[in-house]
């Protein structure tokens, strides 16, 4: 009896490794600590009704980039013990399975639970304010979203400490990941953590592309509608289109590991190329759907920082519309070494060089937007200008690798390696850091401190050309990636040095803007934002108070022109100009609602059963989900109206008396 417990302990939780026990020993001592400080400072209640049930999008998009970063933190990690191992030939710092899981749960918690996250946030921090509305077009819904996301993100993060991590890569090719050859729960993990959060992915951009097409302040028409919010609505529309294929390619992977089917095993009249289709008919629109909202944020900042309205507009609209489109007709430049022959072969090659042209224009546009502007380099656009150089390189690495013969010697080598992670840290992860720094005074009502940010965005320039240069030559050399370790007589450490060199200054980077967060909350005092303006921006959500009350606009704004706030401020400086009071009515919000946080924790529950084939959680999980969703469709109480005299209250308190 003693035995038997053991064994399936020993199964169980993750055993023999001192990292993972570290690591165990590190959740436990945070979760204590949590419960410890929460309940020694009363704050249970706070959180509950403050985050925990919130419904608001700005508290909503800042738990998502909250979580974002320490998914970044994990993910980090990960990179910086691949590249200790890989510093020197010939190392042991690492065991090849380990290396496995390491690279496996790095890419996947880099892209789906980190830049999708992080995305995700400025998304519901941002659009709701340019579009001059309330809220997202179904807050209950962006709720559930979030939660969704975290306790997918959570379930995957789990399996560190307890069944054991996937190790099939992060798009978990068969056959390695079939039952046969990976019969441990790691890829099960894989599959029912990314599922969980991939409904609640779905369920955002379908939000998104709501909110967007029907919330818009009256007046503004589409095409004058800022350029991130197109972004945003670019992105989404190939959320919807690709997602669903996600989620059912896992879903059959699924039948196969769970079921004894044969989708994808040559035994049995299946066929692995046939994941490999399926995967990338989402994962190659899935790179343009998070680098898509980064142009977005781009834009912005370099018109605002130029103090000029962007150039080529329209433009924009349209190179921005057809990559959204132009992104499912690729996928198969993933795998160019199929065997499909050279028609097909040729397709995709062409396709793909197609998307450097609309890509290209973007790239002009920003440049012409900078020419003879009134240039100032805040943080925003110190991130925007070093993102130019790098993804340009990264672009055309790019168009080297869709040339389809001359894949056959890139296809899985380091340069592929050096190429997308100069498209999405040059490209995604700078833009992002544009957009957080950009939007942060928004938010919380002060400003962060530049010097550290200085101090964050050289450490990363510098570290990322260090790291990733060298890969490109190392690729090319035949180094190919997913490699545990290489012999002295390579010639190949001299690099592999340099690489390991600059991913640690990536960490110091990261290290600095954690800092530079920490030291703004401290001195948040000095750094007030009071105008609600701190850029000079341009657009509706630099009209109202930072941080902005939880209503947004006491009033909906009137749009007329493109840029609206900017030519409101024009307007405001004329001879004659007269400020008419605004009529405040009652406004009408959404309740918060503990559902979503319920639901998320059922189905984490029954992801878990599913995972160890635990018919007794997985039973009460479903039924746990299904309880939630009749709750909420009997739940009549589900909004109010803030009273004028609040309002007023608010707005004088947020504003001084003076501007009512
Ligand atoms: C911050 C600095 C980063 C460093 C130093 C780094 C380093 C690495 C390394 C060493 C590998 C494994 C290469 C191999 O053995 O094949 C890798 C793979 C990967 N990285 Fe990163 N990475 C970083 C950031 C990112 C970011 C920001 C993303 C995405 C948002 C990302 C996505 C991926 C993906 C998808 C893989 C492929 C995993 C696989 O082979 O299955 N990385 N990275
Ligand atoms: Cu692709």
């Amino acid at each position: 009896m003693l035995e038997s417990i053991k064994n399936w302990a020993s199964d169980f939780f993750v055993t023999g490794d001192p990292l993972i026990y570290g690591a165990d020993a590190a959740i436990i001592i945070t979760l204590v600590a949590i419960v410890f400080v929460l309940t020694y400072f009363k704050k249970w209640g706070w959180l509950w009704r403050n985050w925990l049930t919130t419904v608001d999008h700005k508290k909503v998009g800042i738990m998502y980039i909250l979580s974002a970063f320490l998914m970044m933190f994990r993910g980090g990690v990960d990179a910086l013990l691949m590249r200790t191992q890989l510093a020197m030939p010939e190392l042991q710092f690492l065991q090849p399975d380990h290396y496995n899981e390491i690279f496996t749960t790095h890419g996947v918690i880099m892209i789906l639970f980190m830049a999708m996250p992080f995305m995700f946030g400025l998304f519901n921090v941002a659009v709701p304010l340019q579009l001059g509305a309330r809220d997202v077009a179904y807050p209950f819904m962006n709720a559930l979203s979030f939660w969704l996301f975290f306790a997918g993100a959570m379930l995957f993060n789990l399996s560190f400490v307890i069944g054991g991590s996937p190790d099939a890569g992060w798009l978990a090719y068969p056959p390695y990941s079939e039952l046969m050859y990976n019969p441990g729960v790691g890829q099960d993990f894989y599959i029912w953590g990314i599922q969980i959060s991939g409904i609640g992915s779905l369920m955002t951009g379908i939000n998104f592309i709501v909110t967007i097409l029907k919330l818009r302040a009256p007046g503004m028409k589409l095409m004058k509608m800022p350029m991130f919010s197109w972004s945003v609505l670019a992105s989404c529309i190939a959320i919807i289109f690709s997602f669903p294929i996600l989620t059912a390619t896992l879903a059959l992977l699924f039948l196969d590991r769970y079921g004894g089917a044969h989708f994808f095993t040559l035994d049995g009249g299946g066929n692995p190329m046939m994941y490999i289709n399926l995967i990338w008919m989402w994962g190659h629109p899935e790179v343009y759907i998070i680098v898509l909202p980064a142009f977005g944020i781009f834009s912005e900042v370099v018109s605002t920082f130029s103090r000029k309205k962007l150039f080529g507009y329209k433009s924009m609209v349209y190179a921005m519309m057809i990559i959204s489109i132009l992104s499912f007709l690729v996928w198969a430049h993933h795998f160019f070494t199929m065997g499909s022959g050279a028609n097909v072969n040729a397709f995709f090659a062409l396709s793909t060089m197609v998307i450097a042209i609309p890509t290209g224009v973007k790239v002009f546009n920003w440049l012409f937007t900078m020419f003879r502007g009134r240039i100032s380099f805040e943080s925003p656009m110190l991130w925007t200008t070093g993102f130019i150089p790098c993804f340009v390189i990264g672009g055309m690495t790019g168009v080297l690798l869709s040339v389809a013969p001359a894949d056959f010697q890139y296809h899985n080598s380091y340069f592929l390696i050096a190429h997308f992670h100069q498209v999405i840290i040059g490209g995604v992860v700078f833009g992002y850091f544009a957009g957080l720094y950009y939007w942060w005074p928004k938010l919380f009502g002060f400003k962060l401190n530049e010097r550290i940010g200085k101090w964050a965005f050289w450490f990363w320039n510098i570290g990322f050309y260090l790291c990733f240069m060298p890969q490109y030559v190392l690729g090319l050399d035949g180094m190919t990636r997913r490699l545990v370790t290489y012999s002295w007589d390579k010639g190949w450490w001299g690099l592999n040095l340099v690489s390991s060199i600059g991913a640690g200054l990536m960490g110091i980077a990261f290290l600095f803007q954690v800092w530079q967060i920490v030291h703004g909350i401290k001195h948040y005092r000095s750094n007030m934002d009071t105008t609600g303006d701190p850029w000079d921006g341009r657009t509706l959500e630099w009209s109202i108070p930072s941080p902005a009350p939880h209503y947004n606009f006491a009033v909906l704004p009137q749009v007329s022109d493109q840029d609206e706030w900017w030519e409101e401020k024009q307007r405001r400086q004329k001879e004659g100009y007269t400020a008419v009071a605004p009529e405040l009515s009652p406004i009408h919000m959404p309740n918060n609602s503990g559902i979503p946080i319920m639901m998320a924790g059922c189905w984490f529950l029954a992801g878990f059963g599913f995972v160890f084939h635990w018919l007794w959680l997985i039973i009460p999980g479903l039924a746990g989900v299904a309880l939630c969703m009749l709750a909420h469709s009997f739940n009549y109480d589900t909004d109010h109206y803030i009273p004028v005299e609040d309002i007023k209250h608010t707005e004088a308190s947020l504003r001084g008396a003076a501007n009512l």
